[in-house]
C-alpha cells in the first residue's frame, strides 16, 4: 500500500492539516510528522547545529502526529531517513493557509518540504490555499481534494527524479473552480517596505513590512490560473541552472581561463 507523509508549515495546529489527511486517507497509509509551531516563509532548513526532537500527539480530529522541533524540510529528512519505520512513497505538503506563487517558492515551507522529499528519493507535492479566510473549512476540503486527485496522477504516472508538483487552490466553493491548469511559476510583485520602531531601551529593531504581494498576470502562470478560478499545478524542478543563460555564457570572453572557444 501506498505510503504517503504529510507534512505542513504551518505547524501541528494549522487547520488545513487534518482535513488533507483525512481526504489522503483513500489514497494509501498516511502518517503525518509536522513541526510544532509555524515556519512559513522560513525557506529550506536543514538544521545542523542544534539537536531535533521529535514526539507523539494529536492531531484536532484525534489521529496521531509526530510533532518534531524542526523545520517543515526537517520534518521529511527525519521521517524519510528513519524516524518513521516504513518507507515514505509520496510526501504532501499542506494544505497551506495562502498562495505559494511565483517567486513565493524559494520562501515557502511549504514547498521546500516536497523539495526535501524529492532529494530523498520520494515524490513531493505541496498544496497551498490562495486565501486563508476565517471559515475556510470547506475551501480546505476542496483544496484536500485536489491534492488527492494529484496524488493519485503521479503515481500513476510517475514524475521525473527533481521534480515536484506546486499546487494552488482558489478560496472558492468547490462549483465555482474551473478545473485544473498546468501552470508554469509566474512572477511575483512584492510591496515589501521596511518599518523601523524603538525598543523600550532606545535601540532601533525593524520589522519587514507591506501590503500583500501582488503578482503579473501573464497566461498560464500559477498566479494568473488562480485569478481565473483554477487550480494551479506546476511542475517545479530542483535543477536551479539557467540553461539560457549558460549557453550564451560560454560566448563570452572569458580571457586566459576560456575553455570554450
Ligand atoms: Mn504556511
Amino acid at each position: 500500500m501506498t505510503h504517503i507523509l504529510v507534512t505542513n508549515d504551518d505547524g501541528v495546529h494549522a487547520p488545513g492539516l487534518p482535513i488533507l489527511a483525512q481526504a489522503l486517507r483513500a489514497e494509501g497509509d498516511v502518517t503525518v510528522c509536522v513541526p510544532e509551531h509555524n515556519w512559513s516563509a522560513g525557506g529550506h532548513v536543514k538544521t545542523m547545529h542544534k539537536p531535533l526532537r521529535a514526539w507523539d500527539a494529536k492531531l484536532a480530529d484525534g489521529s496521531p502526529v509526530t510533532v518534531t522541533s524542526g523545520a517543515p524540510s526537517d520534518c521529511v529528512a527525519l521521517a524519510i531517513l528513519g524516524l518513521i519505520k516504513k518507507p515514505v512513497d509520496i510526501v504532501v505538503s499542506g494544505v497551506n493557509a495562502g498562495p505559494n506563487l511565483g517567486y513565493d517558492l524559494t520562501y515557502s515551507g511549504t514547498v521546500t518540504a516536497a523539495m526535501e522529499a524529492v532529494i530523498n528519493g520520494a515524490a513531493g507535492i505541496a498544496v497551498s490555499m490562495c486565501v486563508p479566510a476565517a471559515a475556510a473549512e470547506l475551501a480546505y476540503q476542496t483544496a484536500a481534494k485536489f491534492a488527492a486527485v494529484a496524488v493519485r496522477s503521479v503515481l500513476a504516472r510517475k514524475l521525473p527524479p527533481g521534480v515536484l508538483l506546486n499546487i494552488n487552490v482558489p478560496c472558492l466553493p468547490e462549483e465555482k473552480i474551473r478545473g485544473i491548469r498546468v501552470t508554469r511559476q509566474g512572477l511575483r510583485v512584492y510591496q515589501d517596505e521596511l518599518v523601523t520602531r524603538i525598543d523600550p531601551r532606545g535601540k532601533p529593531y525593524y520589522w519587514i513590512g507591506g501590503r500583500p504581494p501582488e503578482g503579473i498576470l501573464e497566461e498560464e502562470t500559477d498566479y494568473w490560473a488562480v485569478s481565473q478560478g483554477y487550480v494551479s499545478i506546476t511542475p517545479v524542478q530542483l535543477d536551479l541552472t539557467a540553461y539560457d543563460t549558460l549557453k550564451a555564457m560560454r560566448e563570452w570572453n572569458w580571457g586566459e581561463g576560456d575553455t570554450h572557444a
